[in-house]
């Protein structure tokens, strides 16, 4: 019906649009990984895991592997936090500092680790070259001992031509996580 055809040219137009403009949405649980990362169960946080960044300086790193030249920007890191603010810094190979956030404070309950909080965008977005990358996120500053749990991270990839791949695009380590 004339109806629908409309409805399903309007999505289309969407859909163009938000690849135009933000490219691929790529997402990765922070408890997936190659790498064994020590994992907590959170029943109410993204995939039922987080992973803890806990202690000053702390990091968490994921892989990137570009199959050409993409412009990358970080849209949204999901975490939980008790108590105090902190202060995370987001950075790409040896340090390259892109930006950082502040964690939202919460005394209000005693279930604050399992309270989802996104970072929404973090820094610009930025030219990655072909070839392996290290993204970065570190507690550099915290209120309290206890920094932050780690959910998911999200990404927003250039695609201009179609091409992209995001199994490849984490260097094949999407897998589920470890028990
Ligand atoms: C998880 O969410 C359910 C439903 O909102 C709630 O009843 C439960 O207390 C939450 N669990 C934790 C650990 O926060
Ligand atoms: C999360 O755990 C619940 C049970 O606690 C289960 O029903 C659900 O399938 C799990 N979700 C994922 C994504 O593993
Ligand atoms: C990245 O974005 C900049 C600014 O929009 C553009 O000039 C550049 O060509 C883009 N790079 C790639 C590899 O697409
Ligand atoms: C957070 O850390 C960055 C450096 O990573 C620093 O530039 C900024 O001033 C810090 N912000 C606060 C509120 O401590
Ligand atoms: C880090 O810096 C060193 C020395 O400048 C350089 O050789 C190396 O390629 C850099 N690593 C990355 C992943 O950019
Ligand atoms: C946080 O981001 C996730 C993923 O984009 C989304 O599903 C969720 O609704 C967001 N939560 C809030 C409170 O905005
Ligand atoms: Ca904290
Ligand atoms: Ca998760």
């Amino acid at each position: 019906m004339g109806f629908s055809s409309a409805a399903i040219y309007v999505l289309l137009g969407m859909c163009a649009l938000m690849k135009g403009s933000h490219g691929l949405l790529a997402r990765y649980e922070a408890e997936t990984g190659i790498k064994p990362v020590y994992t907590l169960l959170r029943v109410n946080m993204s995939n039922n895991y987080t992973v803890p960044i806990y202690r000053l300086n702390d990091y968490y790193t994921v892989r990137l592997c570009l199959d050409k030249d993409r412009n990358v920007t970080v849209t949204n890191i999901g975490y939980s936090n008790h108590e105090g603010s902190d202060n995370i810094s987001v950075s790409y190979d040896n340090y390259t500092e892109i930006g950082y956030f502040q964690t939202e404070e919460d005394y209000s309950t005693e279930h604050m680790w399992s309270i989802m909080r996104n970072s929404s965008q973090v820094g610009s977005k930025t030219e990655l070259r072909q070839g392996p990358h290290e993204l970065k996120i570190t507690l550099v500053d915290q209120h309290d001992d206890h920094g932050i749990e780690l959910d998911f991270i999200e990404l927003t990839v250039d695609d201009t031509d179609g091409s992209f791949d995001e199994v490849s695009f984490w260097c094949g380590s999407l897998f589920p996580p470890p028990m």
